[in-house]
C-alpha cells in the first residue's frame, strides 16, 4: 500500500507545531519555567516556547508550551484491532434477536469495583441513550439490567447467574495504576470460576479501553469513545448467533 506519511500542524501543512501541556511540582518562578521548556526539549520537540504558566497554589505550577514535533508517521503502516460485525440499527437488532434467539437477549451491565463513573454505562444501557442514540433499554427484544456504579464483581457475577445473562457489559473508566487491569482480570477469573465465561457475551468498554487490549484480558471485545448502543448490540447477536448456529 502507497505510504501515508502524516504530521501535526499548527499554521502551515507539515510544520509539526504542537502543544503541550503539564504540571511541575514546584513553584511557579523562572527556574520552574526554564525547566518545563528544557523539559519539552527532552521530550523531542524543538524550538519549544513556554506560552503560558500558571500558579497553582501549594507548590504546584502549570505550563502550556508550544513546539516543533520533527516526526511523521505513516498511516498505511498502521494496523487497529477491531471487533468484526456489521453494525444494525435498533429496529436491524430486534428483527434478528427475534428471529435468531426467539426469545428476549438478557443483557446486565455494571461499573465494577471502586469507579463510580456511570456516565459511560448509562450512554450505552439507558432508555435515553447517548447522543441521540437511545440505549439498550429501549430496545424491546432486549431486557437490559443496568446495576450502576461501583458493583463487586462478585454481585455481577452472582446476579448474572440469576438472571440467565447472555451478555455481560463492564464499563471501567478510571485507569490510574492500571486498576482497569486489576480488576477486569479479576472479573474474568471469577466467571471462569464459577464455570460462567463460555456460557456469555464478555464486553468492556471505557474511554481508554481497545479492543486488542480486551482480547489479551480474555473478553470477547472491547470499545472505546464514541460507542454507541447498537453497536455493542450489534456485536452481541452476531456474536451469540455465531456462537449457537450448528
Ligand atoms: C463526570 C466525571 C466524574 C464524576 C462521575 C459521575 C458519574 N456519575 O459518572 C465524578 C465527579 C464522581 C468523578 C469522580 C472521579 N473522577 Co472523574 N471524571 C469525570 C469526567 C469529567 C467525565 C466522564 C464522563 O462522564 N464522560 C462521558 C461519557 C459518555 O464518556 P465515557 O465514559 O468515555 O463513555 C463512552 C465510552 O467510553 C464507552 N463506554 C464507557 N463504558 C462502557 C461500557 C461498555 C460495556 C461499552 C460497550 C462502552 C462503554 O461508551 C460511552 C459512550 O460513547 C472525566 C473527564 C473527561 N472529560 O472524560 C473525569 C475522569 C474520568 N475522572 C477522573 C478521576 C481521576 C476521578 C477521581 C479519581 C477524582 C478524585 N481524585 O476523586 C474520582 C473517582 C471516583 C470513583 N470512585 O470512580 C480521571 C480519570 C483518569 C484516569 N485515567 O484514570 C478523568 C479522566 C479526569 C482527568 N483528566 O483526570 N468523575
Amino acid at each position: 500500500m502507497a505510504e501515508k506519511l502524516v504530521k501535526p500542524y499548527g499554521d502551515t501543512l507539515n510544520d509539526g507545531r504542537v502543544q503541550l501541556s503539564f504540571t511541575l511540582p514546584v513553584a511557579l518562578d523562572d527556574a520552574a519555567k526554564e525547566g518545563a521548556r528544557q523539559l519539552a526539549m527532552m521530550m523531542g520537540l524543538a524550538e519549544p516556547a513556554v506560552v503560558h504558566a500558571e500558579d497553582m497554589g501549594q507548590d504546584f505550577s502549570f505550563f502550556i508550551v508550544y513546539g516543533q514535533c520533527k516526526h511523521q508517521v505513516d498511516l498505511s503502516s498502521i494496523k487497529v484491532s477491531r471487533p468484526e460485525f456489521e453494525t444494525l440499527d435498533k429496529e436491524g437488532v430486534n428483527r434478528l434477536i427475534a428471529e435468531k434467539m426467539r426469545r428476549k437477549m438478557v443483557v446486565i451491565g455494571a461499573c465494577i469495583e471502586t469507579d463510580a463513573h456511570t456516565v459511560g454505562i448509562d450512554a450505552i444501557m439507558n432508555m435515553k441513550g447517548y447522543n441521540g442514540h437511545k440505549g439498550l433499554e429501549s430496545y424491546h427484544e432486549m431486557r437490559a439490567i443496568n446495576l450502576g456504579a461501583q458493583v463487586d464483581s462478585e454481585d455481577l457475577v452472582k446476579r448474572a447467574l440469576e438472571e440467565k445473562a447472555d451478555v455481560i457489559l463492564v464499563s471501567q473508566i478510571v485507569t490510574q495504576k492500571n486498576i482497569h487491569l486489576d480488576n477486569l482480570t479479576r472479573l474474568a477469573d471469577l466467571l471462569e470460576a464459577e464455570g460462567l465465561r463460555d456460557r456469555v457475551i464478555l464486553i468492556v468498554g471505557g474511554p481508554r479501553i481497545s479492543h486488542e487490549l480486551a482480547k489479551e484480558l480474555g473478553y470477547d471485545a472491547g470499545f472505546g469513545t464514541r460507542t454507541y448502543a447498537e453497536d455493542v448490540a450489534s456485536f452481541a447477536v452476531h456474536e451469540w448467533i455465531k456462537r449457537n448456529s450448528t
